[in-house]
């Protein structure tokens, strides 16, 4: 029985060191003015339609792949394509990192009605999962001069409006 149970530790102890090592554990929260928070684990972000960009980073290119933006705020329902107009024009995300690192995006400029460089959630880069120093998921946002919005490290978006 002794012996049966150290089995058990066991297993569940190599389960949890995978899980840790694959990032398979890794979340994102999607809170603020939504209807109801929103957890997305890294198996529901492998579930979704992932593309890839190339990311230069002070001339040194790499690419990235992941899920858009906007696919993960309709999943919390936010407001996208059409209903893109009166105050939904002064809503933003703001995306913030587990380093204290923050980053604002009005929503019209992370949706496909509007743009074709579309921001994305990256959870791998060059076919592997992200190095800890970026990963688990990483921002992505392709098209600008400088990769400063390309936040790393990525833990939540929040969801605000400007207020009078
Ligand atoms: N979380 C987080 N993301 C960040 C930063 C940061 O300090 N923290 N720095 C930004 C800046 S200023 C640059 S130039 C790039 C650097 O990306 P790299 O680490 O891939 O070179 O990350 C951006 N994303
Ligand atoms: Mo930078």
């Amino acid at each position: 029985m002794k012996l049966f149970k150290l089995f058990i530790c066991f297993v569940f102890a190599s389960l949890f060191l995978e899980a840790q090592q694959d990032g398979n554990g890794s979340f994102l929260k999607i809170s603020g003015e939504i209807p109801k928070p929103v957890t997305i684990y890294r198996k529901d972000l492998a579930g979704m339609k992932h593309i890839t960009r190339t990311l230069n980073v002070h001339g040194k290119e790499q690419q990235y792949t992941g899920v858009p933006v906007q696919e993960l705020l309709t999943l919390a329902g936010v407001a996208t394509g059409k209903q893109l107009r009166g105050a939904n024009l002064s809503k933003y995300l703001l995306v913030k990192s587990s380093d204290g690192y923050k980053v604002i995006f009005s929503l019209v400029e992370l949706d496909s009605s509007f743009t074709d460089r579309q921001a994305f959630l990256a959870d791998s880069m060059e076919g592997k999962p992200l190095p800890d120093s970026v990963g688990p998921f990483r921002l992505v946002v392709p098209g600008e001069k400088k990769p400063v919005r390309s936040a790393y490290k990525v833990t939540e978006f929040v969801l605000g409006s400007y207020k009078e």
